[in-house]
């Protein structure tokens, strides 16, 4: 089994049951484990939310939850995410939160094998010592690991395929490299530590498969490169995505390709997200009625969820308003989700603009879908063909962008050109 990025401790919102849903979610993530009896358990980092302010608490459930792998005999194998960096790590240890759940026999630690000069071998971790360059939790399958490099990571690449191309003359049966790293082209920022997957060609002969964690999106790429997605949400701008979980992960190495991978979604609290734009609406009082409008339909569709728990709402208002935005009684909207809705949290953001202001400039915390739907909109409200229609070519126009993110045909694009303009036309 392959999950990464369980931000233990993360007290959402600065909510405490946000922080209990990633520590149930790390709860199901283990008991997966446990009801498929998995040979092992690979944890591609970010174990923790934050190593440098860790809980006593947030550290002692983790111990108890990976004692249940510990009695059924599972290994844990894991590299160390950014987020589990301890404080004062520059100060003259390397000693981190992994070594200590390592030290409790919890963890098993993967240091980064580059660092060896050349010829020297590698640590193998044991359960004597439960640190080292590799493990082999099942002999002739051996697990390597590189944790979270930032900037190095290009360089940090390159040494580990000279000491892989120099130190594993020998074929395994199945071999996985597990990282904490970004691949580009995931999202739309470009980091200096993240991997592009052509550099990483040089390694596909010696690994059947990379475990990855970092990104907190799930994604996959060539049935060679993996990476799970967070176990629960930790951004509003990800709620869009395909929900992270685990990799349930069967070899034969006699087969081809060797391995048959599953993606087991975690079952999360869901998230009820809606921006409205005040460039549409003549007065609060017609705001109100869209948003209970909303809200009832919200709660017809939570009904059929299996889900108990209570949602997060965010309601974001936007866009440059009709009239002084400053009218709106945020407290009544308040009122409202409660009354109708009822959720562990409500979050109203007010960011429409006065009328006549055609620039916005609070767009720090908007997620990108609402402020590429705030700038479509102004864009449509000028134009004379669209500005009737300004929602309804808004949202074909979001559509077609999604169409050719995920590269599109151009006939899927036509589609959805030709069906937008016939709802209107009839
Ligand atoms: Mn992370």
């Amino acid at each position: 089994m392959h999950m990464a990025d369980t931000h233990l401790g993360f007290r959402q919102y600065g909510h405490t049951e946000r922080e209990w849903d990633f520590d149930d979610a790390f709860r199901w993530a283990i008991d997966q484990a446990l009801a498929s009896q998995v040979d092992f358990v690979l944890l591609a980092g970010d174990l923790f939310q934050s190593g440098s302010n860790l809980q006593a608490i947030t550290f002692n459930n983790a111990v108890a939850h990976l004692e249940h792998l510990r009695e059924a005999g599972i290994p844990c194998l894991v590299v160390e995410g950014n987020h589990d960096l301890p404080p004062y790590r520059a100060y003259r240890t390397r000693f981190g939160w992994v070594n200590a759940l390592a030290e409790a026999s919890r963890l098993v630690y993967l240091l980064d094998a580059t660092p060896l000069e050349v010829g020297a071998e590698p640590v193998l971790a044991s359960d004597a010592s439960r640190v080292g360059h590799y493990a082999e939790p099942i002999p002739g399958v051996p697990i390597y690991g590189i944790g979270f490099n930032g900037a190095a990571t290009r360089a940090v690449l390159e040494r580990f395929e000279k000491f892989v191309s120099e130190q594993l003359a020998h074929n395994p049966d199945y071999a996985v490299l597990m990282m904490h790293t970004g691949v580009d082209g995931r999202t739309r920022e470009r980091a200096s530590g993240n991997i592009s997957v052509s550099s990483m060609r040089g390694l596909r002969s010696q690994f059947d498969y990379v475990a990855l964690g970092h990104y907190h999106m799930k994604f996959d790429e060539d049935n060679w490169l993996f990476n799970p997605g967070s176990l629960e949400l930790t951004s509003q701008d990800l709620a869009h995505e395909e929900t992270g979980g685990i990799y349930l992960v069967t070899v034969d190495t006699e087969a081809v390709p060797k391995h048959r991978v599953e993606h087991v979604a975690c079952p999360r609290r869901s998230f009820v997200h809606k921006a409205f734009s005040l460039a549409r609406t003549n007065d609060p009082d017609e705001l109100y009625g869209q948003i209970e409008e909303f809200l009832f339909g919200e709660r017809e569709k939570g009904a059929s969820d299996t889900n108990d728990k209570k949602p997060v709402l965010s309601i974001v208002l936007a866009g440059t308003s009709r009239f002084e935005p400053g009218l709106v009684d945020t407290q009544h909207i308040e009122e409202l989700s409660r009354r109708i809705l009822d959720p562990l949290l409500c979050r109203i953001a007010n960011r429409a603009l006065p009328p006549g202001i055609a620039a916005f400039d609070e767009a720090t915390d908007m997620s990108r879908r609402d402020l590429e739907e705030q700038v479509l909109e102004g864009l449509f409200e000028s134009h004379p063909d669209f500005s009737k229609d300004l929602t309804h070519w808004t949202n074909a126009t979001l559509e077609i962008m999604d169409a050719g993110l995920k590269q599109g045909a151009a006939d899927g694009i036509c589609n959805i050109l030709g069906n937008a303009r016939t709802a209107l036309t009839g």
